[in-house]
């Protein structure tokens, strides 16, 4: 089966806990803390992969989490840390956030990697919390729980051409001649179901073509197979717009040609802009000269018209010339220019309040951002620093203790006098 876009929900690997832990030995009592910090979990990474053609993995499986890290160990060894877990994509496939639709990245390049989520700190073991003060923590952290997210990832395929037209008119046959791929050819409408890649040789010259379902008027109000596969064609260099010169299907050569740049332009303006030449195809039935000359007269030279027959073989060098032609004026395929979206870590904000006597003392990250943050003699600044307290629980906290008003409380190193 051939898929194209996946809704996937993925998660990276919690932190392990720091645990709390003395260390032992045959008659000693009081051995020091020894309480390893946990392991890191594991990233969720995403790696563009040449060998694969579609997203069909991920139709499957939805759901992707990361190992988690180990909790610590005594005698101060580390957890393990979670394994990443590499989830591999075709090129071309653009992930993006579900929620908000930002675009993470463009897995553009063949080994490509991106971290998309980054795994939890691991907890610190109670030997970390060991100071001058305080020697026997019985305390320690746990580890940082991840959260889920879910991405959409998007299959647009990286071709130099694009093969656009009604169902029926060869752009498949053209495909098989062109270049050595073998899709389904059938003389009904809709033979091909889902985009096929070719790559086709011009002396030293090399270029991918892809061929897409057949397009009708309507598409993209959704008739036919709609024109969600346009997708496929949306950062090719060029299109060749083919079209069945025999009118054995009873259309008008020339009215195919408008219908269908007229559904290009509604997918998208810029679609429509992209360098077209015009294929003529089936020039071996019988008429089709004919048809030819009428199509001519309507196009009034406006468009560059490669005559062929994909059955015979006709025309077919003339058109890989026309192609590489066209091609070598323009810049290679890039990648899409955009914004990029990162999932960010909250920063973990954490503080720890002990006694000292009458005082208390506030340490921690929490206390450290604050002393970035506030200036001790500005007034302002020391009402953000009281609104901060108070809105992170320490206060409270600090009357939980037995602070009263006139208690001493020491934060990052500063004295002040408990307010409430
Ligand atoms: N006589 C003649 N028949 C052709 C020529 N090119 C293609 N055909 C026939 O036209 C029919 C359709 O060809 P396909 O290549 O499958 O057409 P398509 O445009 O890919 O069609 P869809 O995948 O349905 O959009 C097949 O029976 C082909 O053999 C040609 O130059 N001359
Ligand atoms: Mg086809």
């Amino acid at each position: 089966m051939f898929i194209d876009r996946a809704l996937i929900t993925i998660k990276a690997g919690d932190g392990g806990s720091g645990i709390t832990s003395f260390m032992h030995f045959k008659g000693r009592v009081n051995g020091g803390p020894d309480g390893g910090d946990g392991g890191k979990g594991g990233d969720i990474v995403f790696v563009a992969d040449k060998h694969l053609t579609n997203l069909s993995d991920y139709y499957y499986k939805t759901k992707y989490v990361a190992e988690s890290g180990a909790p610590g160990e005594p005698k101060d060894c580390f957890g393990r840390a979670g394994k990443d877990l590499v989830l591999k994509v075709p090129l071309g496939t653009v992930i993006k956030d579900r929620e908000s639709g930002g675009i993470i990245a463009d897995m553009f390049t063949d080994g490509q990697r991106k971290v998309v989520l980054v795994g939890g700190d691991g907890g610190k073991g109670n030997a970390k919390f060991a100071n001058a003060r305080r020697h026997a923590p019985h305390f320690s952290q746990t580890g940082e729980k991840t959260e889920s997210k879910q991405v959409v990832l998007e299959l647009k395929t990286i071709a130099d051409v694009g093969l656009v037209g009604f169902p029926n008119v060869g752009k498949s046959t053209i495909l098989s001649r062109i270049t050595k791929a073998r899709p389904k050819i059938a003389n009904y409408h809709f033979t091909t179901l889902s985009p096929n890649l070719g790559v086709s040789e011009y002396y030293d010259n090399q270029f991918v073509v892809a061929d897409i379902p057949g397009l009708i008027e309507g598409a993209s109000d959704g008739a036919g197979l709609g024109i969600e596969f346009l997708r496929h064609i949306e950062r090719t260099r060029m299109l060749v717009h083919v079209i069945d010169m025999s009118g054995l299907e009873g259309r008008d050569p020339y009215e195919d040609y408008l219908k269908i740049n007229k559904e290009l332009k509604n997918y998208s303006p810029q679609l429509a802009k992209v360098k077209q030449i015009i294929v003529a195809n089936k020039l071996d039935i019988y008429g089709a000269d004919e048809n030819l000359k009428a199509f001519k007269e309507k196009i009034k030279g406006r468009k560059k018209i490669i005559t062929v027959s994909a059955v015979t073989g006709e025309g077919l060098d003339k058109l890989k010339q026309a192609i590489y032609d066209v091609l070598v004026k323009l810049p290679p395929v890039q990648p899409l220019e955009f914004e990029e979206f990162n999932y960010v870590k909250p920063e973990r904000l954490d503080y720890e309040i002990f006694k000292e006597g009458e005082t208390f003392v506030v340490t921690g990250t929490l206390v450290d951002v604050l002393k970035r943050n506030v200036v001790m003699d500005d007034m302002n600044s020391l009402a953000y620093l009281h609104k901060v307290l108070k809105d992170r629980g320490i206060i409270a906290e600090l009357r939980k203790m037995g602070a009263t008003d006139k208690s001493t409380v020491i934060i990052g190193g500063e004295e002040f006098e408990f307010i409430d």
